[in-house]
């Protein structure tokens, strides 16, 4: 299953490129300092140039579990929101409830700013080493749970990009759960 609908909003997943999504926002896996780093968010400032580091300098930095907007400059998406998930050290130091936060936050972000297509990549699950099917299975929950409080919300469609199999395979338990 690679489609769920809640409420307004179409959940899909899809495998590829984040920097390439023609999406409103594109969500980065950032880390505290926003100056940048490898994965995704070395992707994401690649492609939409040095004009997104500029902007990043002026936010002071995130914290985990936080989100910030700058826009996407040289992306295709218009903005760019950047969170940063927990570092996995065992599961027993608040990383679920952080990792949750992100995608609330990035929600309720997007919802303040009029963003109605949004992309997300897989946080946590890369440099961070977050285990890939509770880190699916914590996306794919929170974005339901954020959506069916927030019925009037302004979002029409979330992505879930994937950048290899083993991801498309664990969203795609993860929307079966859902049902
Ligand atoms: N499009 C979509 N997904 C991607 C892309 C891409 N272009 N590139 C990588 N991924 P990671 P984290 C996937 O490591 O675990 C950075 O240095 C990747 O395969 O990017 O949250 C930051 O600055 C994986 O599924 O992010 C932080 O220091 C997922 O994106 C740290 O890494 C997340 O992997 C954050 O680590």
């Amino acid at each position: 299953m690679n489609r769920v609908q809640i409420n307004q909003t179409t959940l899909r997943l899809e495998k590829g490129d984040i920097t390439r999504c023609e999406v409103d926002a594109v969500v980065n896996a950032a880390n505290e300092s926003l100056l940048g780093g490898g994965g995704v968010d070395g992707a994401i400032h690649r492609a939409a140039g040095p004009e997104l580091l500029a902007a990043c300098r002026l936010l002071n930095g995130c914290r985990t579990g936080e989100a910030k907007l700058t826009p996407g400059f040289r992306l295709k998406a218009a903005h760019v929101i950047h969170t940063v998930g927990p570092v996995w050290r065992g599961g027993t130091h608040g990383e679920s409830d952080l990792l949750a936060s992100c995608y609330q936050k990035s929600l309720e972000l997007a919802d303040a700013n009029g963003i109605r297509t949004l992309a997300f990549p897989a946080i946590s699950t890369g440099i961070y080493g977050y285990p890939l099917e509770r880190a699916t299975a914590i996306a794919v929950g929170t974005v339901r749970k954020y959506l069916e409080k927030h019925p009037g919300s302004d979002v029409t469609e979330i992505t879930f990009v994937c950048f290899d199999d083993a991801t498309v395979r664990a969203y795609e338990q993860a929307f079966e759960e859902l049902e």
